[in-house]
């Protein structure tokens, strides 16, 4: 099913200098970038963005570290982008993550672990309504699809 999925290098990533090899992933894998901005999250949009996990042990230092620096967001488009987007990431915590991923590749810890993507088609349309307005998303055709699908 073509999908859009929200990504977002987080503080930590784009203080380490992995934007560029996030972004790359994505384009060779085949997705299709549709929307990007450096931005810095005003602390009520990271509220609304995590909200889910308001009252968790973890969640005041989680507003407060997605805050804390700019943040490189992402709108990809693709067949199942949002559950293999997930997969490209690895799990949550980099410990768990496996060699290839991002997240077992890059990070150490899970309170810095690189990136954010969607987990289901519900949070993928909540999230780039959150931080994207319609036109800044793009649409196009690339000649390179009809050796991808
Ligand atoms: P994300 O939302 O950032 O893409 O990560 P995720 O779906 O893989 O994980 P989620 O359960 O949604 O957790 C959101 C973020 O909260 C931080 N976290 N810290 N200290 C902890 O036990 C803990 N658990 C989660 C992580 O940075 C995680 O990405
Ligand atoms: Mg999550």
């Amino acid at each position: 099913m073509m999908e859009k999925t929200f990504l977002m290098v987080k503080p930590d990533g784009v203080q380490r200098g992995l934007i560029g090899e996030i972004v790359s992933r994505f384009e060779r894998k085949g997705f299709q970038l549709v929307g990007a901005k450096l931005m810095q999250i005003p602390t009520s949009v990271a509220e609304q963005h995590y909200g889910e996990h308001k009252g968790k042990p973890f969640y005041d230092e989680l507003v407060s570290f997605i805050t804390s620096g700019p943040v490189f967001a992402m709108v990809w488009q693709g067949e199942n982008v949002i559950a293999t987007a997930r997969q490209m990431m690895g799990a949550t915590n980099p410990k768990d993550a496996l060699p290839g991923t991002i997240r077992g590749d890059y990070g150490v810890t899970v309170g810095k672990n690189i990136i954010h993507g969607s987990d289901s088609l519900e949070s993928a349309k909540r999230e780039i309504s959150l931080f994207f307005k319609e036109e800044e998303l793009v649409e196009y055709t690339r000649t390179v699809d009809g050796w991808i699908y």
